[in-house]
């Protein structure tokens, strides 16, 4: 009800008499009072005069349902978001609510991460409304040995949504969003799963979108950065949160219907900045030089080490380039 309230605000430059929006969205003047004092502790400023009713003096940057609607056209990704000021992790959250139950397509969105996640234990710093922190419940119907797919569908859907607002970024398989060499974007997949079925899969999806490369902490300012930094000014996270939403919704359902991921590996692999390089491969084995040939249908990275080709799943492993992080 609060977004619908919202929602005739905004499409009102004037006025709305609480009776106007009493009768057309069938809510007693106490709950519309209630929603618009819910409103204003989110930031929004909204106008109220006697007889006259409200008025929407200013919106916002916050990742609501209410604020990503708009330009949202899924079925049903992002169709729920889970919107929280301030919280640990959000792949954690989802977590939770997974197991609570929660429906496909569910969404948790953090302004701010107290302790964002990485791979392998890694931390991922996530300033306050500087970001798009995000994390997507998924119960798809395939194999627990295909969840990392899902994790190439999170990268075609982010690039995508990066190239239209005109951000020519690389993909680095097979997590990583990368913009002038350094990291704009991680991936992270997390499953609860049995032997042969997936109960619930969780992909967090970090973007730095608004943030000043000095407040990056020194001792990763060499290997990240944001859209912002790299186009010099700021940029709107509520469009690209639901382009990504809205990508990610069409290249997952190629998956869940036909099994596929090929729209995805086509945008992985032309827009890939490890392909026809040497790169280093990290395992808890130790590291290897190698030659990046091609990702394959499935999603894997194919290597080539001393003439012998081999095919790698993400898994426990890390892609650095020869001399750096690419
Ligand atoms: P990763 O393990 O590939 O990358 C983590 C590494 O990246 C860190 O060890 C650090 O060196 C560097 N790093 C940390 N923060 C940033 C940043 N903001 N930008 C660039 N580099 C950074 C990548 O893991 C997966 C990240 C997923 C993040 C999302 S955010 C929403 C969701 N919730 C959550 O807790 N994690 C995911």
């Amino acid at each position: 009800m609060k977004d619908e309230i919202l929602k005739l605000l905004k499409e009102n430059n004037e006025f709305v008499s609480g009776q106007d929006i009493s009768d057309s969205l069938n809510v007693s003047r106490t709950a519309i009072w209630k929603y618009i004092n819910q409103l204003r502790e989110e930031g929004y400023l909204i106008d109220s005069v006697t007889r006259k009713g409200y008025k929407l003096i200013y919106t916002p940057d916050i990742l609501t349902y209410g604020e990503i609607a708009e330009y949202l056209e899924t079925d049903y990704i992002g169709k729920k978001i889970v919107h929280f000021n301030s919280i640990d992790s959000t792949n954690i959250k989802a977590k939770k609510l997974a197991a609570e139950g929660a429906k496909e397509g569910t969404v948790v969105i953090a302004e701010e991460q107290t302790m964002g996640r990485g791979r392998l234990g890694r931390g991922w710093v996530s300033p306050k409304g500087k970001g798009i922190w995000m994390s997507i419940i998924l119960r798809p119907n395939i194999d627990p040995i295909d969840a990392s797919k899902v994790t190439q569908i999170g990268a075609a859907a982010v690039w995508s949504a990066l190239s239209k607002v005109g951000v020519d970024a690389y993909v680095k398989w097979p997590n990583d969003i990368v913009l002038n060499g350094k990291k704009v974007c991680g991936i992270l997949t997390e499953m609860s799963a049995e032997l042969n079925r997936i109960n619930y899969l969780v992909i967090g999806i970090g973007v730095n979108v608004n943030i000043n490369s000095q407040e990056f902490p020194n001792e990763i300012n060499n290997i990240a950065t944001s859209i912002k930094a790299e186009v010099g000014h700021d940029v709107d996270r509520k469009f690209i949160t639901a382009e990504i939403l809205n990508n990610f919704e069409r290249f997952y359902n190629e998956l869940i219907k036909y099994g596929s991921i090929k729209t995805s590996i086509e945008i992985c692999r032309k827009a890939s900045i490890l392909l026809g390089r040497e790169i280093k491969i990290i395992t808890n084995q130790g590291e290897r030089k190698v030659k990046a040939i091609d990702i394959t249908d499935q999603g894997e990275l194919l290597i080539e080490e001393n003439g012998k080709i081999e095919k790698l799943i993400s898994g426990e492993i890390s892609v650095r380039g020869i001399y750096g992080y690419v």
